[in-house]
């Protein structure tokens, strides 16, 4: 090293070169010690928020930041980019700044530590003001990143020190290994430490594995008003290319603003119903799965299902009707909106018009195919409506029902907040799954198949045409329901090269779906599915 490496400047003194500011850190020692002190910092945090409240892990409150404060075009091109890794691809873009920044910390701190303590402190206090302003702020929130702050200004200050001491060479060579060694062993440990913590903080936040065994156990000895019919073979074509007429779980497409997946226990879980209601309620779980349960197949569709999309799945929920407990409150006729908010602090208003009618069938919902709900779909409790794009519905965690009006500005839905439409309607549509878009196919009759959705209307027709020319009908699956999506498939003698084959749907109302595009926002994508294909 020589002395314009060390950009010394103004305090440049005339010494001997050997000795100038050999205490410097390396630019890749101070670098590595700001990237493990935010390491530590990001650690610690998420240990004890694991421990107090998985909210406040300041990492994820200043990503869950991330996504309120997001303008609606960046949302659209992560969810259109991303899909449903969007959030992975938000917390690895998170974690490559903030490494960066931990490095950028060190690099301005080779001489003395407090730049980088400062950086550290100001990250720290960002993890704060995230958890002190997120929707769901609770008591001890600022524990989890005052923690991860003084732990890594500590852990800066003390490897700095370490550092430092290495590269004196005030002893002989033997001492000045002895000290790098002291260096890299406390590297390690805080690296192992940042990563132990981490993962302890995950895997405490993660358990409600046990609760959600206890609650399928009690669906299998619950009472049912109503079962589900087994699904007849007719109800879909997945030889030909459509999906199963259920979605397992874990397939089922799962759209959220949450960066952690909330983990409420079904024993502390209590939903309170307020407002405009004669008589307020709070039920708990145990009330809630005391009741008759219905179980019913529903296709829940979201608003931001591009044509061709795949955010629409269908599966048998289990669950409380939603009409019942509303008439026992007694809802107020004037208060139109049901305000309902999740326990990670999402929220959304639905019609109560909507939820009140006899035969919708909206549902507080506790199961899924058979089992308790998953987590990532609203463990232990969510509302479904039948014919009702999710984002005005599908309130996932639910633990909060408000009787209001659409005109208190203080209860508007998120995506309302957003620029979305306030009432959400599931649109007529559907969708080619076979041939697949730039498919070839080697037959000498292509088969052309799909599904086709109009929840609580019910699909009448499907019709398929190629190449631009007349409509022909499509064979539809049996109906197993109205709130579910049907099948659909047809076979065409086609001669071989390049075409193009169009679908639309008309449902039980006689609307048939428009050619007219339109884009997702703010109420939902129309136009017809197309697909171009070779037969070769
Ligand atoms: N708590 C919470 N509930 C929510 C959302 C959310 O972001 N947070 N998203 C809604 C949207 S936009 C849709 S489409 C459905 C999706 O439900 P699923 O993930 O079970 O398919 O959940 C709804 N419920
Ligand atoms: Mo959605």
């Amino acid at each position: 090293m020589n002395a314009q490496d060390r950009g010394g400047g103004a305090d440049e003194r005339p010494v001997p070169t050997a000795t100038v500011r050999i205490g410097d850190l390396s630019p890749l020692v101070a670098a590595a010690i700001g990237v493990l002190a935010v390491w530590a910092a990001l650690g610690v945090g998420h240990l004890v928020a694991g421990l107090l409240s998985a909210a406040s892990s300041p990492l994820l409150a200043v990503g869950d930041m991330v996504i309120r404060l997001s303008p609606e075009p960046l949302t659209e091109f992560a969810k259109n980019t991303f899909g449903t890794n969007d959030k992975l691809v938000l917390l690895a873009s998170m974690f490559v700044v903030i490494t960066l920044v931990g490095a950028g910390a060190g690099l301005l701190s080779r001489e003395r530590p407090n730049t980088g303590v400062w950086a550290i402190a100001a990250m720290g206090g960002l993890g704060a003001a995230a958890v002190y302003f997120s929707p769901v702020y609770a008591e001890l929130d600022l524990v989890a990143p005052g923690m991860a702050m003084l732990a890594g200004i500590g852990v800066f200050r003390w490897l700095h020190h370490l550092g430092v001491r290495a590269r004196q060479p005030v002893a002989p060579a033997v001492e000045g290994v002895s000290r790098r060694k002291v260096l890299a062993s406390g590297s390690l440990a805080v690296g192992l430490g940042a990563l132990a913590s981490a993962g302890v903080g995950t895997l405490v936040v993660r358990d409600v594995q046990g609760s959600r065994a206890e609650v399928t156990a009690q669906l299998g000895r619950a009472t049912y008003a109503e079962r589900a019919l087994p699904v007849p073979g007719a109800a879909a074509f997945p030889q030909l290319g459509t999906p199963t007429f259920l979605t397992a779980n874990r397939d089922f497409y799962r759209i959220d603003t949450a960066l952690r997946i909330p983990t409420l226990a079904a024993a502390d879980w209590q939903l309170r119903i307020h407002g405009m209601v004669a008589r307020e309620l709070t039920v708990s779980f145990a009330d809630l799965i005391g009741r008759p349960l219905v179980e019913r197949p529903i296709t829940l569709t979201c608003v931001s299902n591009r044509v061709g999309g795949h955010l629409v799945s269908t599966a048998n929920f289990i669950g409380v009707p939603l009409r019942d407990i509303l008439l026992e409150v007694g809802v107020d006729p004037a208060a139109d909106q049901l305000f309902s908010q999740s326990t990670e602090g999402w929220y959304t208003g639905t019609p109560t018009s909507v939820v009140m009618e006899p035969g919708r069938g909206a549902l507080l919902a506790v199961g899924m195919n058979g089992e308790a709900l998953p987590p990532e779909h609203g463990f232990p409790v969510r509302m479904v409506v039948p014919g009702l794009y999710g984002f005005v519905s599908g309130t996932k965690w639910v633990v909060d029902l408000e009787a209001t009006t659409f005109l208190n500005p203080f209860r508007q839905g998120f995506w309302f907040e957003h620029g979305w439409s306030r009432f959400g309607p599931i649109k007529t549509m559907s969708r080619i799954d076979a041939p697949q878009d730039s498919e070839t196919v080697t037959a000498d009759t292509v088969v052309v198949a799909g599904v086709a959705w109009a929840q609580h209307t019910g699909i009448a027709k499907v019709e398929v045409r190629v190449d631009g020319g007349p409509w022909q009908p499509a064979t539809l699956s049996d109906e197993v329901s109205i709130d579910t999506w049907r099948m659909w498939n047809l076979d065409l003698p086609l001669p071989g090269g390049d075409h193009t084959a169009e679908v639309r749907a008309t449902d039980k109302s006689g609307y048939a779906q428009t050619e007219q595009r339109a884009e997702v926002i703010p109420n939902g994508a129309t136009g017809w599915p197309s697909v171009r294909f070779t037969v070769g």
